[in-house]
């Protein structure tokens, strides 16, 4: 008799009966699977990749959603391992955002069978809450300001910091009236945090001017300083667009104005490259909301060359793929930041807040209310006070998902923008 067979004869086995890949559009693009078992309990997890909704949903649909039925529900590591090893062709943002999905819908139906918060199975409460950072953003220095006290009036207590620079007409993480979450039906007048994607059928093309950049931004952390003080967790993201040496020197340059991090200083293919920056600057560094698997930390831990791990569940695999990737961080004294821009679901939140709940080197989340219609379809249970998220009490991860809100919003094609050099027009990092 094979494995598989023997545990088919287990009783009380609480099998898989269906899976629904569910993609919707509140606003933005989301992309949902939701597990259904015997039992009758169903479980959600996320799998939206950006731009790409479309790929990972066939994914799940057509490879995943074909073997997960008849599996038994509480086999979460075992299935785990079955679709990663059993792909051959490991990796990769479609195939880990899919494994993300099942897994996170497995760890929900899990602690909803168990009637418990789904921070209680990962070793429930280290904390109080986990602390959140928003995003302030302005074209200039006045915007700016006007956005950073809107934040702190919320309750925030760490705020992300990004301004225009002059000379560009549009620069990645400044919310402005043409780039405000376009598509948002809601009737929401109160503008995007900042929302990258355009509903279009091609992407947007930006510009960038990394000497003017370079110029710029140790004065606008000057400046922020002056205006609100020492004691603000500031944080920023320079969004992969630098060489190793540009890092170094930016790094470098931040130094007076005590960042809590550093984002995405060069583009995340070559880690080696930190190295250089590193050897220049004791600014933190946070890096690996693009990365889907531990194996892309491994320099970067060994080395001791990160302080966040940037990774969402949605990205990374899952709740048991980021959980191993934190504890792996924790041996190098290195904590969570965990990503969660919009095109994270309020599942993809939920999941990484009933994580950071529990683990012992929680650091900080990132947090981008989403849109009312989002929120109305998936109805959240986390609260945001006091500058610190909570997973709530519900059993499971706390998310419901609305069938007559998603049919009502249907996919529409929207892409992240593209970067092209001011001086020349060549293409660079967006
Ligand atoms: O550009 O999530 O830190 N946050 C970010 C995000 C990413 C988007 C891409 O889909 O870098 O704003
Ligand atoms: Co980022």
């Amino acid at each position: 008799m094979t494995y598989a067979e023997d545990m088919a004869y287990a009783e009380d086995r609480i099998t898989i009966t269906a899976a629904e890949v569910l993609v919707s559009s509140p606003g933005r693009n989301f992309v949902t699977l939701r597990v259904t078992t015997s039992a009758g309990v169903t479980g959600l997890g996320d799998a939206t990749v950006n731009g790409r909704e479309l790929a990972v949903a066939s994914y799940l649909r057509d490879h995943l959603v074909p073997l997960l039925i008849g599996r038994d529900a509480h086999a979460i590591e075992d299935t785990w391992q079955y679709l990663y090893r059993g792909a051959y062709w490991r990796r990769g943002p479609i195939t880990m955002a899919a494994i993300a999905a099942v897994d996170t819908a497995l760890w929900d139906i899990k602690a909803k069978l168990a009637g418990m918060p789904l921070y209680q199975l990962l070793g429930g409460r280290s904390r109080r809450g986990c602390l959140a950072y928003g995003h302030a953003s302005g074209a200039d220095l006045p915007e700016l300001f006007d956005s950073v006290r809107a934040h702190l009036d919320q309750g925030y207590r760490a705020i992300r910091i990004q301004t225009g620079v002059p000379g560009l007409s549009s620069v990645y993480g400044v919310a402005s009236s043409s780039n405000a979450h376009v598509g948002d039906d809601t009737g929401a007048t109160s503008r995007y945090d900042h929302e990258p994607a355009r509903r279009s059928t091609m992407p947007v093309e930006e510009e960038w001017d990394t000497r003017a950049y370079l110029r710029h931004a140790p004065r606008v952390f000057e400046a922020v300083r002056n205006e609100f003080g020492p004691e603000l967790p500031l944080l920023h993201d320079a969004h992969h667009r630098l060489t190793p040496i540009q890092a170094a020197r930016l790094g470098k340059e931040l130094e007076p104005y005590d960042l809590f991090w550093l984002e995405d200083v060069t583009p995340a293919e070559n880690t080696a490259m930190l190295r250089r920056v590193r050897e220049h600057t004791t600014t933190p560094l946070a890096i690996g909301e693009v990365f889907n698997t531990i194996w892309d930390y491994r320099e970067l831990f060994e080395e001791q060359l990160i302080d966040y791990v940037r990774s969402p569940v949605t990205h990374a695999g899952g709740i048991t793929a980021l959980r191993r990737i934190f504890d792996y961080a924790a041996v190098y004294q290195i904590k969570s930041g965990v990503h969660g821009p919009t095109d994270v679901s309020p599942v993809g939140l939920a999941a990484a807040l009933h994580l950071g709940i529990a683990i012992p080197n929680f650091g900080i989340q990132e947090y981008m209310k989403h849109s009312a219609a989002t929120d109305e379809m998936f109805r959240p249970t986390y609260r945001f006070t006091d500058g610190l998220l909570d997973p709530g009490e519900e059993p499971g991860l706390g998310i419901g998902y609305d069938d007559e809100a998603g049919a009502a919003h249907p996919y529409e094609p929207a892409y992240l923008p593209v970067n092209r050099l001011k001086l020349d027009g060549s293409m660079h990092d967006w």
